[in-house]
């Protein structure tokens, strides 16, 4: 392994002390397999090698511009990404049933110790999708609730009904385009056929085919993941907790979950504090348990609980490498194969828990959800029963930590904004009206080795915030900001612009709203639809001066995102390009012809502080088209004028 310079590879000081770390243990990371990959292959970079069929693999090149059976570079480009949408999509909305399915059992009476948590959520739901709610029980409507979902898996005919809950304006350009999505597993399935050696070799049909697999991930698959977790396991609403390694606990047992699906850790999240558990833990001599998470189970359980976080996607192995981890629970997404080699240098057990994600080397203890209580309290007594051979000389656990406020749902801005009696977003359309609040971008997405980690997420954040933008956060760059100290309200006084100062002081609210998980990204498109629904910003979501940036995204859910953000009217940025420069026509059409059809497209901009201009760009266009830079101006001339006549 080469010597490596810690404070290239990554922003963080907890993260460079545990990398300096393993580079003295000589333990293989992320980032030195990177640099063992690094001359990454040129034809899978620009998206031109095609291993459909079995006459293949084929590759483009200028001398061999077809593969065997006649497919160009449009028609390769194209399938390949198609096929990535289909993943991401796939992943989210399998992780959105595993869900309804909990809701119905719940709704059953054969919860397995879940149950239904919000019962305004619910009932909420209920009205939106015309089930009738008045005079029922909460089972009876979660039940019907339920299966309604359940359709939307299945539906054969019928376009999701969750598309209602945008603009009409934005329906009626998917009608038109005939990118409605069907039932979401049809349309998982369609597209796997489409990609299938000799059926569509159009690229345009083929993309098209892409944003409509994405509309069923955001506003369906998604979407359906967000509301049935709010209804199980509560509406998010503003907590205090903190992030990055250092909430690791020196004294007691660290168990630390990472992963997707929140039913498990929401049940460790109840069951740490259970009188059992408790004495359990005296027993072994120890005061009690200390819970963290990694990734988008952590965001879960932080929204939710405030329990902490310990890192985000890159910090995986990072926490192993702390030699404080006695369980490490993952379950499904972004949870690194190499795990349980790291652990073996360690006391660390890797225990998977999903039996559709196993993984050589960790220990398999499938998650009973219908005794899910039980589950979690065996995997807590198990880190309590490792603790003692936790080896005091192999642990450091870095300092470094910062305090965090989340849980912002779009129901719990409402509130802030409003208070209780008249929780809306009207004074948030006002201050983007007035020009207080220049707009809203919502940073989204992972970490990736490509840059020095944290690092284009943080740039981008801080200068936002300057320029009066209020940033939305979900996923790894949520974890990100966390850490910077960027999602507590002293940094609207320390960093933001003085209209965004001025209304987070009023409202009370960090200038940077972390909403959750990856599949909470349907949180930033609930909030975009409702200030269209508020009024005075535009008729459609491609009116509100708003943006998505992925700046150091790396997974396949994250291109599912990209493209139903752009499907839904909101101009998206990535900081890491798509593999499709190998076709010409395809990347015109990610990037232009998409602004014809939905009023967005992709931008790719390399250096964060391009990406503001770009950012910048986007919302004074947007703002100008509504008429409202003119007011900055005169408000501009005003006081100039004003200063000329005190002079
Ligand atoms: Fe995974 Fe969701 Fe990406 Fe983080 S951000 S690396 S997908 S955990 Ni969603
Ligand atoms: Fe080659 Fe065509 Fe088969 Fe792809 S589908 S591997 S381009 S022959």
């Amino acid at each position: 392994m080469q010597k490596i310079k810690v404070e290239d590879l990554v922003w963080d000081v907890a993260s460079q002390e545990t990398l300096a770390k393993a580079d003295r243990e000589c333990i293989d990371t992320v980032f030195s397999r990177y640099e063992t990959q690094k001359n990454q292959c040129k034809f899978g970079t620009n998206g031109v090698c095609c291993r459909i069929c079995h006459m293949g693999p084929c590759r483009i090149t200028p001398k061999s511009p077809r593969g065997i059976c006649g497919a160009d570079a449009d028609t390769i480009v194209a399938r390949n990404f198609l096929r990535e949408v289909v993943a991401g999509t796939a992943a989210h909305s399998d992780h959105g049933r595993h869900l309804v399915l909990r809701l119905k059992k719940v709704a059953e009476g054969k919860g397995g110790g879940y149950q239904l948590k919000d019962e305004k959520a619910l009932r909420k739901a209920a009205i939106e999708f015309k089930i009738i709610e008045e005079g029922r029980t909460i089972n009876e409507v979660a039940l019907d609730l339920a299966n309604l979902f359940l359709s939307e898996f299945t539906s054969q005919e019928e376009p999701l009904k969750t598309l209602k809950l945008a603009p009409v304006i934005q329906q009626n350009i998917w009608k038109n385009n005939h990118i409605e999505p069907l039932g979401i597993d049809r349309m998982v399935v369609e597209a796997m056929h489409r990609t299938h050696m000799g059926v569509d070799h159009d690229y345009r049909n083929l993309l098209l085919d892409a944003f409509r697999t994405s509309l069923a991930d955001g506003w369906g698959g998604s979407r359906i993941a967000m509301i049935v977790s709010d209804i199980l396991f509560g509406t998010p609403s503003p907590v205090r907790s903190a992030a990055n390694l250092g909430v690791l606990s020196a004294d007691r047992p660290n168990i630390v979950v990472h992963g997707h699906e929140p039913e498990l850790s929401e049940m460790l999240a109840l069951s740490v504090n259970d009188p059992e558990i408790k004495a359990y833990a005296r027993s072994a001599g120890v005061e009690g348990v200390n819970l963290a998470g990694i990734c988008c189970t952590a965001n879960e359980i932080l929204m939710r609980h405030g329990i902490p976080v310990a890192g985000s996607f890159l910090q995986q192995e990072l926490a192993v490498i702390t030699g404080a981890i006695e369980v490490l629970i993952v379950d499904v997404q972004c949870c690194m194969p190499s795990l349980p080699d790291i652990a073996r240098n360690y006391h660390t057990e890797i225990v998977s828990t999903s039996d559709m994600a196993k993984t050589i080397g960790a220990i398999h203890l499938a998650f009973d959800e219908n005794d899910a209580s039980k589950s979690a309290k065996e995997l807590i007594k198990r880190a309590i029963d490792n603790f003692k051979n936790r080896d005091p000389q192999k642990v450091a656990i870095p300092s470094a930590q910062n305090k965090v406020i989340a849980g912002f749902s779009v129901d719990a801005i409402k509130y802030m904004l409003g208070g209780r009696f008249r929780a809306s977003f009207r004074p948030l359309n006002d201050a983007i009206i007035s020009g207080r609040i220049h707009g809203i971008a919502g940073i989204v997405g992972c970490t990736n080795p490509k840059g020095r980690v944290d690092e284009y997420i943080n740039i981008l954040t801080i200068e936002l915030i300057k320029r009066n933008v209020l940033v939305l956060k979900t996923g790894c760059a949520a974890v990100a900001s966390g850490k910077e100290g960027m999602l507590k309200p002293e940094a609207a006084l320390e960093h933001a612009g003085k209209g965004l100062r001025e209304v987070c002081e009023a409202v009370g609210i960090p200038p940077v709203l972390h909403m959750g998980s990856c599949v909470d990204n349907s949180r930033i498109l609930e909030a975009v639809a409702e200030v269209v629904k508020e009024g005075g910003l535009g008729e459609d979501i491609s009116h509100v001066p708003a943006v998505g940036i992925a700046p150091e995204w790396m997974s396949e859910k994250a291109i599912a995102i990209g493209c139903y953000f752009v499907a839904s009217g909101i101009d998206v940025i990535l900081g890491q390009p798509f593999h499709i420069d190998g076709s010409e026509n395809v990347t015109r059409f990610m990037n232009e012809e998409t602004k014809k059809l939905f009023n967005a497209s992709f931008h790719y901009e390399k250096d964060p502080m391009q990406a503001v201009e770009k950012v910048m760009q986007i919302l004074n266009e947007a703002r100008g088209k509504l008429g409202i830079n003119k007011k900055i101006e005169r408000k501009l001339y005003d006081m100039k004028d004003r200063r000329e006549i005190n002079v």
